[in-house]
């Protein structure tokens, strides 16, 4: 390794990290004075007497998005340069609304694409789930319909997020390992499996790479909170309403009261879930 090289953080423990630098991963300790995560572009140069290959992180590139959890009442980045949110959607356990509500908000904040990916199309969901499904297939959210298990509408979901960072959201037990594994060809269940039992000793984020498809997968979007962030970044990820919210009568309306409001009119007629209108009062009144 010869002079400065830029890498790619692809895996982040809490005091070091691997940095990818073509095919090699050169262990890196991590800077005090910087916040490296997963996902990072840095700048290394090899560390001088080591006998092996060693990095030295000197700086980070500017990073194009990042995304933030709190921690200890602290926003903190957790992984960097994430282009695409894919939100799981299941009807076994069912995913509740809110929480695809929620990863909306979450993603507009960020600046980064959502999709939804509806997973186990092999059972037969409930009225609830094809209600979730119609609400968000009626705003206009890039949606993949796909069996995890019998690998259906895989390679089509493969083929959008090539060239693209994606990280995988969902509820427990609505298929992100099994996805993830299948698109990269690894399994990321026995993983999971090595870390509960203590193999890996601090909670570890991963970039993988398989092709052109590169996933995140991080500990930290199990902290992210809704409540800190303000009205108006909540109403960017309600589009619907944000656009119904022009035709208020009055500027200040609070969506709440009825008075020529036109959220409340839209909802009364149909044209706006309740579910988002609920969620989205509920997210505002929440800080
Ligand atoms: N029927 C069915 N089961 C699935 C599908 N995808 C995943 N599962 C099962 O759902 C359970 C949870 O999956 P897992 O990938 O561990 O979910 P995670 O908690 O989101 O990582 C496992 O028993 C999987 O075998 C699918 O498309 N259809
Ligand atoms: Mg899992
Ligand atoms: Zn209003």
């Amino acid at each position: 390794m010869e002079k400065v090289q830029i890498g790619r953080v692809v895996e982040f423990y809490s005091n070091s990290c691997l940095v990818e630098i073509r095919e090699f991963k050169i262990p890196c300790k991590t800077p005090k004075d910087q916040d490296i995560v997963v996902g990072d572009f840095v700048e290394i140069v090899p560390l001088q007497d080591s006998l092996e290959v060693k990095g030295k992180i000197l700086n980070k590139v500017q990073r194009k998005t990042s995304l933030k959890r709190f921690h200890r009442g602290k926003k903190k980045v957790f992984a960097a340069n994430v282009t695409n949110i894919a939100i799981l959607l299941s009807p076994v356990p069912l995913t509740p609304k809110i929480f695809i509500d929620k990863w909306l908000v979450l993603s507009a904040a960020a600046g980064i694409d959502p999709l939804i990916v509806v997973n186990k199309i092999d059972l037969t969901g409930d009225e609830e789930f094809k209600e979730a499904c119609n609400i968000y297939e009626s705003l206009g959210i890039k949606m993949f319909k796909v069996s995890g298990k019998s690998g259906e509408g895989l390679s089509d979901i493969g083929r959008f997020l090539e060239n693209k960072t994606t990280i995988f959201v969902g509820k427990s037990g609505s298929g992100k390992s099994t996805i993830s594994s299948k698109l990269l060809g690894i399994n990321l269940k026995t993983k999971e499996l090595n870390k509960s039992k203590g193999v890996h000793t601090t909670s570890v984020s991963s970039l993988y790479v398989k092709d052109k498809i590169e996933i995140i997968d991080s500990p930290g979007v199990r902290d992210i909170e809704i409540e800190k962030f303000s009205p108006d970044e909540v109403l960017k990820g309600f589009f619907e309403i944000r656009e119904a919210a022009l035709s208020c009568k009055f500027k200040n309306c609070n969506h709440i009261n009825g008075v020529g409001c036109n959220v409340i009119d839209q909802v009364s007629k149909g044209n706006i879930a309740e579910s988002r209108y609920n969620n989205y009062i509920s997210f505002t009144n929440n800080e």
